[in-house]
C-alpha cells in the first residue's frame, strides 16, 4: 500500500521505524468504512475481537486483554526529559538516550510476521486552531479500531498536516506483553511516545493520556495554552443560555457521570439541560475576546464499565449501544451481549468472564468483568452531546472546578478568592482511600489538578504556568475557580450529599457566583455559600438545611492538619515552588490558626 502523504518528516521517521521493527506489511489507515470493516473481520478471524449481537448491539465488539495487562501502569510510565529536574519529583524519569536504546532493543524485529498499521490522527476537530496531529504506528488491530473511535483518523488529517514537522510520533509494539519489559515513555522534547509490551487502552491508545495530556501539557507550557485532565459540560438554563464548566477530578470520583449529568426532576421541569462536551480531557487557550476557551481533543469515551447503569449514567449507557468496543467485560452467551457488575441485578447464568473462563454469574468471589473493564464508545452516540462538540474554536469557560474524595475537611463547595488562590486550591487537591479495604481509611493522596500521573514536566513549572496564564487574563474575564466535594460523610459513615444529578444544584450556585447573582460568606479558605442559596427543593428527606450547613462548615483543626500535609508535599519541590503558592500556603496557615 502506498503512503498517504509525501511529508518528508513523516516518511523518514516511518522508514526508520520499519527498519527497526521489521514488519511483514505496512497498512496506512485512511479512515474509510470499508477499511474499518475489513480490519474488524480480520480481528474476528484471529479471535482478537468477538462480534456481538448485531441486532442488539450493532457494530459492537468484545476484546479481552492479557490477564496481566488490564490498567495503566504508572510505575512503568516515564517522562524522558533531558534532566531529572525537568520531569520533577512526581514523575518517573529516564535519560532519553538510555531510554531510546533500551526501548529500541525491546522493539527491534518485534513486528516480524506482523503488520504495521500507520494511524494518522488529529486530537481536536481536524483543522481546528486547537488541534494537533499525531501518527501512531502499531501492530495491533485493536489499537487501530479504538483510535478510530477515540480520535479523528484518516487522510484529511495528513492533508491538514501538509509538510509540517509539527506532529507527535508514537510507536507502539505489543511484543510479548511482558510485564517486566513494559514501558510507556514520553519524550516531550522530541514530540515522541514509545509504548512497549502492553495492549491495554491507557498504555497504547497513544492519542489519549500519552499525547493529549503528557506531551500536550508540555506543548501547552511552551506555546501558552493548557492541556488538562478535565471534563467539559454546558448548563442550559430555562432561557436557553448555556454556560460552560471545566472540572478536574482524580480517577473514581465520577467525572464521566458529572459530564453527562441528568438534571433533577424539578430542574428538568423548569427547562434546565446539561450538555456534554467532554468527559476526560480539555485543551484550553485564550480566545480573541480575552476569555478562555476549551475543546475536548477526543472523539469518543473510554469509560469504566462497572457501575455504569440506567440510573447512574443513562447517557453513558446509551452511548455504548452501537459502534462500541468492550474490553474485559463478561460475555453473555445466551444472547451474545455483554454484562458487568453494576449493570443490573441479573448476571448472565451462561457466560464467559473477562479472563475467558466459563462463568455462571453466581460465584460471588469471581467477577464477570474486570473492575477496570472499559467501553470505547463514539461521542456522537451520546444523547446529551453538546452541539458545540465539533466547534473548532471551543466553548467559553465560565468556571473551573476542582474536586476530590474527602470524607471530612473539604466543604461541599467553596470558591477561591481569585485566580492565584484558585491555582493554590488546585495544587492541594487530594483524594482519600475508601473504607472498602481493611485498615487505614482516609489516607490522602495528593493529586494536583488530577494531573499527578499525566503532567509531562515538573509540576512546579506547571503551577507557575497556571499562574502565568491567569496573569495574562483580565480578571473580569477569567473563569472563577471552585472546589467541590461530593463525598462528605457523617460520623456514621453515610454520605451527606446525594451526588449524581443533584450535583447540578451546586453547579447552579457556581454559575450564579460567576454571574455575580448570589452573595457568599468570606471564610478562612475562600467563599462559601449561605446554605439557603443552595436549592434543595425536591430533596426533602435527603438533605436538611441543618446538614447542608454542616457540610459547608470550615473545621479549622482539620485544616491545620491538612496544611501540614500540603507543606510536606510542597517540600518535595524545594525552591521551585512558585512564590505565589508558597505565599498562599502561608495565608492558609495564618487563617486557620
Ligand atoms: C484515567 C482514564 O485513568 O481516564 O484517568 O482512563
Ligand atoms: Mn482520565
Amino acid at each position: 500500500m502506498s503512503a498517504l502523504t509525501t511529508n518528508k518528516s513523516v516518511l523518514s521517521w516511518i522508514d526508520e521505524k520499519v527498519e527497526l521493527v521489521k514488519p511483514d506489511k505496512i497498512v496506512w489507515i485512511d479512515g474509510s468504512k470499508e477499511q474499518i470493516e475489513e480490519l474488524r473481520a480480520t480481528a474476528c478471524s484471529t479471535g482478537e475481537l468477538i462480534k456481538l449481537n448485531q441486532e442488539l448491539l450493532p457494530d459492537c465488539y468484545l476484546h479481552r486483554t492479557a490477564v496481566n495487562d488490564v490498567a495503566r501502569v504508572e510505575g512503568r510510565t516515564f517522562i524522558c526529559a533531558s534532566t531529572k529536574e525537568e520531569a520533577g519529583p512526581t514523575n518517573n524519569w529516564m535519560d532519553p538516550n538510555e531510554a531510546y536504546e533500551m526501548l529500541y532493543d525491546i522493539a527491534r524485529d518485534s513486528y516480524k510476521g506482523r503488520t504495521m498499521y500507520v494511524i494518522p490522527y488529529s486530537m481536536g476537530p481536524v483543522g481546528s486552531p486547537f488541534a494537533k496531529v499525531g501518527i501512531e504506528l502499531t501492530d495491533s488491530i485493536y489499537v487501530v479500531l479504538n483510535m478510530v473511535i477515540m480520535t479523528r483518523v484518516g487522510k484529511d488529517v495528513l492533508e491538514v498536516l501538509g509538510d509540517s514537522n509539527d506532529w507527535v510520533r508514537g510507536l507502539h509494539c505489543r511484543c510479548d506483553i511482558d510485564e517486566e519489559k513494559r514501558y510507556i515513555c514520553q519524550f516531550p522534547q522530541d514530540n515522541t511516545i514509545i509504548s512497549v509490551n502492553s495492549g491495554y487502552g491507557g498504555n497504547v491508545l497513544l492519542g489519549k493520556k500519552c499525547f493529549a495530556l503528557r506531551i500536550a501539557s508540555y506543548q501547552g507550557w511552551k506555546e501558552g495554552w493548557q492541556a488538562e485532565h478535565m471534563l467539559i459540560l454546558g448548563i442550559e438554563n430555562p432561557r436557553g443560555e448555556v454556560k460552560y464548566i471545566c472540572a478536574a477530578f482524580p480517577s473514581a470520583c465520577g467525572k464521566t457521570n458529572l459530564a453527562m449529568l441528568i438534571p433533577p426532576e424539578s430542574y428538568k421541569k423548569k427547562g434546565y439541560k446539561v450538555w456534554c462536551v467532554g468527559d476526560d480531557i480539555s485543551w484550553i487557550r485564550k480566545g480573541p475576546d480575552g476569555r478562555l476557551y476549551a475543546i475536548n481533543p477526543e472523539n469518543g469515551f473510554f469509560g469504566v464499565a462497572p457501575g455504569t447503569n440506567e440510573k447512574s449514567n443513562p447517557n453513558a449507557l446509551a452511548s455504548t449501544k452501537k459502534g462500541t468496543i468492550f474490553t474485559n467485560v463478561a460475555h453473555n452467551l445466551d444472547n451474545n451481549t455483554v454484562w458487568w457488575e453494576g449493570l443490573d441485578k441479573n448476571p448472565p447464568a451462561n457466560a464467559v468472564e473477562w479472563k475467558g473462563n466459563p462463568w455462571n454469574g453466581q460465584e460471588s468471589e469471581e467477577k464477570g468483568a474486570h473492575p477496570n473493564s472499559r467501553f470505547t464508545a463514539p461521542a456522537v452516540n451520546c444523547p446529551c452531546l453538546s452541539s458545540e462538540f465539533e466547534n473548532p474554536n471551543g466553548v467559553p469557560i465560565s468556571a473551573i472546578v476542582f474536586g476530590g474524595r474527602r470524607a471530612k475537611l473539604a466543604p461541599l463547595v467553596y470558591q477561591s478568592r481569585d485566580w492565584n488562590h484558585g491555582v493554590f486550591v488546585g495544587s492541594i487537591m487530594a483524594s482519600e482511600t475508601t473504607a472498602a479495604a481493611a485498615g487505614a481509611v482516609g489516607v490522602v493522596r495528593r493529586d494536583p489538578m488530577a494531573m499527578l500521573p499525566f503532567c509531562g514536566y515538573n509540576m512546579a513549572d506547571y503551577w507557575q504556568h497556571w499562574i502565568d496564564i491567569g496573569a495574562d487574563l483580565d480578571p473580569e474575564k477569567a473563569p472563577k475557580i471552585f472546589n467541590v466535594n461530593w463525598f462528605r460523610k457523617d460520623d456514621e459513615g453515610n454520605f451527606m450529599w446525594p451526588g449524581f444529578g443533584d450535583n447540578l444544584r451546586v453547579l447552579e450556585w457556581i454559575i450564579d457566583r460567576c454571574e455575580g447573582k448570589v452573595d457568599a460568606k468570606s471564610t478562612e479558605i475562600g467563599f462559601i455559600p449561605y446554605a439557603e442559596d443552595i436549592n434543595i427543593e425536591g430533596l426533602e428527606g435527603e438533605v436538611s438545611l441543618e446538614s447542608l450547613n454542616s457540610i459547608l462548615e470550615v473545621e479549622k483543626e482539620l485544616w491545620q492538619e491538612d496544611a501540614k500535609g500540603i507543606e510536606e508535599f510542597y517540600a518535595k519541590f524545594g525552591d521551585k515552588i512558585p512564590p505565589v503558592l508558597a505565599a498562599e500556603l502561608e495565608t492558609l496557615k495564618k487563617n486557620v490558626q
